[in-house]
């Protein structure tokens, strides 16, 4: 490198590591207006609830108290893991002296966490999964937390946050954060995908990748197969299909947010289909489904129930269910094919019977 290249190399490797997670959002918005400030602030403090989690994940094996179950059971009926207990305090404590927010609802809280009224109260609400992917967490695989942004309407005097079941059109902003080798937070405002990743020397997130697109087609296809006999035959199909078909290729993780990020970078599809007992699936809508599709859909893929598009779904309660089909168009539109073929054998069948 000649005396000139140094100082240029330099200034480019002070730019990218001035590229922090909050100037990116004030950047996003052009402007210092309330919302930008407000976003920016709210985007800051889900980076420090990242850290803490990732501080705490990075030495789990090492201290006492952390890892397994804690004996209870949580409103979903899943059993509640120390992390998952720690991670939902975490975005509380972060976010209850913020003033930037007036409701948490979790899959950890049966009812959302609302501000005391002797704290700040804001005008946003965060919907978040803290530790999704729990059955990793004692193995020292990756796991993830995923997040929505939504702003309050009305003023919920009777504190139902019927707000809240709204279509996730309605979200300001929704991204995750994946605990692997390295963290990384992904977030969409609206404006494009963007992936930031913490060092750890300067514990800032660090822009690494603006405005990611997904492929339109991938060879991954991310479901648990172990299902198969509980799915309906429209997935059975789809299943048959890819295991027929060269170029394809299974990955699943038991971490929603691993599988997706993949998925991301590299396309493919991510399946959590109903089955014929639960035909809403195991995800849920406002926390988990809802601001990965808001996600994908920026990133230019598609994410769907196999009827009807995730974002559209108006959710009856707080910890509704969907079915998930998400990642690359072309694989999307495939699985719905596969159902809505079978919808129309079925009314063929049906027509034929009762003629
Ligand atoms: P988990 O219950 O371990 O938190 O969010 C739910 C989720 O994990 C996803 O992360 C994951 O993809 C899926 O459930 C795993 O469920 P199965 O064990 O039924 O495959």
């Amino acid at each position: 490198m000649t005396n000139q290249q140094q100082p240029v190399a330099q200034e480019h490797a002070l730019d990218r590591d001035c590229k922090t997670l909050s100037r990116h959002v004030l950047e996003q918005f052009q402007s210092f207006s309330a919302e930008a400030q407000d976003l920016s602030a709210i985007m800051n403090r889900i980076a420090l609830a990242a850290k803490l989690i990732s501080r705490r994940l990075s030495r789990a094996g090492l201290m006492a108290g952390v890892l397994g179950f804690t004996g209870e059971v949580n409103v979903q009926g899943e059993s509640v893991k120390k992390m998952d207990v720690y991670a939902n305090e975490v975005f509380i404590s972060v976010f209850k002296q913020s003033g930037l927010v007036c409701r948490l609802a979790s899959e950890e809280l049966e009812e959302p966490y609302y501000i005391p009224e002797n704290c700040p109260i804001g005008r946003y609400t965060l919907l978040y999964d803290p530790i999704d992917g729990s059955s990793n967490v004692d193995i020292n695989l990756n796991v993830g937390s995923i997040f929505s942004i939504r702003q309050q309407e009305g003023n919920d005097i009777d504190g139902e946050a019927r707000d809240l079941l709204q279509d996730g059109r309605n979200q300001i902003a929704g991204g995750y954060i994946l605990y692997g080798p390295s963290t990384i937070l992904v977030y969409s405002i609206g404006n494009g995908v963007h992936s930031f990743i913490l060092d750890p020397s300067l514990g800032e997130f660090i822009l690494s990748q603006e405005n990611i697109q997904i492929p339109k087609h991938g060879p991954v296809y991310s479901t648990n197969e172990g299902n198969f006999w509980q799915w309906n035959e429209a997935i059975r199909d789809y299943t048959r299909y890819v295991h027929r078909h060269e170029g394809y290729t299974a990955r699943y993780s038991g971490a929603l947010v691993g599988d997706l990020h993949r998925i991301l970078l590299q396309g493919g599809v991510f399946i959590y289909p109903g089955t014929v007992k639960k035909p809403e699936g195991k995800l849920r809508l406002l926390y988990e489904t809802a601001p990965l599709a808001f996600l994908v859909e920026q990133a230019g893929g598609k994410a769907s129930t196999g009827t009807q598009d995730i974002l559209d779904v108006v959710p009856e309660k707080l910890h509704a269910r969907t079915p998930l089909i998400i990642g690359s168009k072309e694989d999307v539109d495939l699985v719905e094919s596969f159902i809505q073929d079978r919808a129309r054998r079925d009314s063929d069948e049906a027509v034929v019977a009762g003629s």
